[in-house]
């Protein structure tokens, strides 16, 4: 088999990326909201107060993903614009947004996936301690029990966090995204621990609150390890590199196994136990049991990954890239084996269903002469990354779905508008979209399920 024939074919978004309509809607402000007005923050001022405008513009925006072709959105639902404080009154208009845009969605044929925390941190629920105040379990739970009983008669697929290695670690240890601050070490172990005992227990209450089944998943993020070789010794090395605690103190987050194995497995890793063992708030037996619900799949975003060989010592060694290696617009590394090894490791060890909830690249995207937007380098990538993840489909790995990155371009957080990673062109002083080649050429992929790669 190479793709499941349901296999889904998806693009995906974020709210405050491509939403604007940040004021007089009611909104209530987030954590970007306030980042993005702080001078120097954003690359060149930039802020989400418009964006792709798709507030506004979902409609359009739906239809573009008809004539795209695809079977499934995968977008976030700002949790602000729902609860203008975090808790309590419930902003009527934001909520109307998201249930029209779903209607359009389902009119359209195409299979909403909501994720409910792409960062949007309310800034009211920031102000409160946020992350790191343990009330967060309930607050962020009983949002998204809200959302489930408002939309499980039409969604049946949703995702807690998105990436909480990033607004751990961006946001709070090295402050490059919002809030904009570097904590002590200890307080991000904490935080960590708060928002996975809060994706735990709006599992809980999400399924209670449910009107019918509905599957729940978990969008982490990290840069996966593959293999020198086919050479056994190099395969178990990278497998190893993969689910260490690899970074050092200050880049702690970056791990796959500290997010993953408490989920699964109801425990923290021992060897990263040991190694941040000063660092650890209390953990009880019963924030295990809350932390590892059972979940009914794998979301996994993957960008790139590092060439891992056994080392004479008998431990994993990174792999120097080699000068001039491939690279996208925003420099990281082209490395397309990392959509074979990195579901094959993840399947491997946590036995569930996955789905590639975010893949893509940012180019220097540029409207051509013809009035068109060519960007071969993003189809010769996409193109290498989706081989690798057939062949690991063939190979056996319960691959569910993919998830380009995504669908518009826009809003790329500390970066701006600076970089492009759509297979929709956005100009944005007219809000124009254009789709690129590469829109046109996974249409073709999507048809053919994959078999044209
Ligand atoms: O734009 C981001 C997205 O919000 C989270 N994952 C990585 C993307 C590209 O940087």
């Amino acid at each position: 088999m190479s793709f499941r024939k349901d296999f889904v074919w998806g693009e995906a978004t974020s709210a405050y990326q491509i939403e604007g309509g940040c004021y007089n809607t009611g909104k209530g402000l987030d954590i970007w909201d306030v980042f993005c007005k702080e001078k120097g923050k954003v690359y060149e001022g930039h802020t989400g107060d418009i964006a792709c405008d798709h507030y506004h513009r979902f409609k359009e925006d739906v239809a573009l993903m008809k004539e795209l072709g695809i079977k499934a959105y995968r977008f976030s639902i700002n949790w602000a614009r729902v609860f203008p404080n975090g808790t309590g009154e419930v902003n009527q208009e934001g909520l109307k947004f998201y249930h029209d845009l779903v209607d359009e969605l389902c009119n359209a044929g195409i299979e909403p996936f909501i994720t409910l925390y792409h960062w949007e941190l309310p800034y009211e629920i920031y102000k409160k301690g946020g992350w790191l105040n343990r009330e967060i379990v309930e607050w962020f739970s009983d949002y998204a029990k809200f959302i489930v009983e408002e939309f499980s008669d039409k969604v049946t697929k949703y995702f807690t966090l998105n990436e909480p290695q990033c607004f751990v670690g961006l946001g709070f240890l090295n402050g490059v995204h919002a809030p904009g601050i570097k904590l002590p070490i200890r307080d991000t172990f904490l935080m960590a621990h708060n928002a996975l005992m809060s994706h735990g227990m709006a599992v809980k209450k999400m399924r209670e609150a449910a009107k019918q089944d509905i599957q729940i998943g978990i969008a982490p993020t990290g840069t996966m390890s593959y293999p020198d070789s086919d050479k056994k010794e190099d395969i178990e090395a990278a497998r190893i590199h993969l689910m260490s605690a690899n970074e050092d103190l200050y880049n702690w987050t970056w791990n796959v196994t500290w997010w993953s194995d408490p989920i699964f497995f109801g425990e923290y890793p021992k060897e990263a136990v040991e190694l941040y063992k000063d660092y650890l708030p209390e953990i009880t037996k019963e924030d295990m049991e809350l932390i590892s619900q059972p979940i009914d799949f794998y979301g996994q975003n993957i960008y790139n990954g590092h060439r891992v060989k056994m080392g004479e010592n008998g431990k994993p060694e990174v792999v120097k890239r080699y000068d001039g290696f491939p690279k996208t617009a925003l420099g990281w590394p082209v490395t397309p084996e990392c959509l074979y090894w990195g579901p094959y490791f993840l399947y491997e060890r946590y036995k569930k269903p996955i789905y590639i909830t975010e893949n893509g690249l940012s180019c220097h995207d540029t409207i051509s002469l013809d009035g068109k937007v060519h960007d071969p380098n993003r189809i010769d990538f996409v193109s290498r990354y989706l081989s690798q993840l057939k062949k690991a489909s063939e190979d056996g790995v319960d691959i569910r779905g993919y998830f380009h990155w995504s669908l518009l371009d826009n809003f790329e957080w500390n970066s701006g508008y600076a970089d492009r990673f759509g297979m929709i062109y956005v100009d944005y002083p007219t809000q124009k979209r254009i789709i690129k080649d590469s829109g046109y050429w996974y249409k073709k992929v999507i048809e053919e399920n994959g078999e044209n790669l």
